[in-house]
């Protein structure tokens, strides 16, 4: 098995079949993940059950809330890109850019964020539908000083959908869940890094300051989302399995490929540990 490090943060990994790795191998690949925030495993060939197992190894796999998504074999398996058309042939935004809204993190609307999101490549365009990363730690690096300490000890307050309310993707008895709150500062419960725990898609309000200002600084911070100092970008290949530890990391899809193909992937939200304010 080889590792290979694609920049600050994102690491490739070639030559290891994932259906038959010992604890050793996958120490070392969990060692990676760690290090690198977010790993792409080339050249697999799985099965749902596979699939699974594998992802189990990194924590205990949850259903997606998107109850519309979900496999039909395999409720804790999402279908990305699944269902594209409407019966009249228009495209369904919703499913065609999901995750291309902008950088975010997956699960901020839950009490206990996932831990990692893992996607398997089933079908991958002839261009564009590449994937982008970055690193939660080099964010929270380069705030300017005034909003470190206007962060420091505050608390967001997250919900699916966020203040524009995009939540088509969840039925409609699902979207009245309450807000749940996350230290905006936070350190990361394996590496003791220090993380800023942003996501302007799903944050409401930052607990403490009224309306305006709490709007203010979410603009500024997401203002400065946009350029994050470090990226990684994974141009997907048939076959790639892709974890990334989503307490340290933002990413966002393209949204960029012919919509008339196929863009397909398996995927999994993986719990297990908190994070530590
Ligand atoms: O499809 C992608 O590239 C990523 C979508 C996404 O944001 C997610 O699966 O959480
Ligand atoms: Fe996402």
């Amino acid at each position: 098995m080889e590792i290979r490090r694609m920049g600050l943060i994102g690491a490739e990994i070639t030559g290891v079949d994932l259906k038959s790795i010992d604890d050793a191998v996958f120490g070392r690949i969990y060692q990676a993940w760690l290090d690198c925030n977010v790993i792409a495993v080339r050249d697999q060939e799985l099965g749902i059950a596979d699939f699974l197992k594998y992802s189990r190894r990194f924590g205990s796999v949850a259903p997606h809330p998107s109850k519309s998504t979900r496999h039909p074999e395999s409720l804790e398996v999402t279908l990305l890109g699944v269902d594209k058309f409407r019966p009249d042939g228009t495209l369904r935004k919703e499913v065609y850019r999901r995750g291309g809204e902008g950088f975010h993190t997956d699960g901020s609307y839950e009490e206990v964020p996932y831990k990692a999101t893992q996607l398997y490549a089933l079908a991958i365009p002839s261009r564009g539908g590449d994937t982008f990363f970055s690193s939660a730690y080099t964010a929270y690096d380069a705030l300017p000083g005034h909003l470190k300490q206007r962060l420091e000890g505050r608390y967001g307050l997250h919900k699916y959908g966020g203040r524009k309310q995009m939540n088509l993707l969840l039925n409609e008895d699902d979207r009245n869940a309450r807000p749940v709150r996350h230290a905006l500062v936070q350190l990361h419960p394996e590496t003791g890094r220090k993380l800023l725990y942003f996501d302007q898609g799903k944050i409401l309000r930052i607990e403490g300051y009224d309306d305006d200002e709490s709007n203010r600084i979410i603009d500024e911070m997401t203002a400065y989302m946009v350029q994050p100092p470090d990226q990684y970008r994974h141009q997907w290949r048939k076959g790639d399995v892709v974890i990334w530890d989503n307490r340290c990391s933002y990413h966002k899809a393209a949204a960029d490929y012919p919509p008339e193909e196929d863009r397909i992937h398996w995927r999994v939200s993986i719990k297990d540990h908190g994070t530590v304010s």
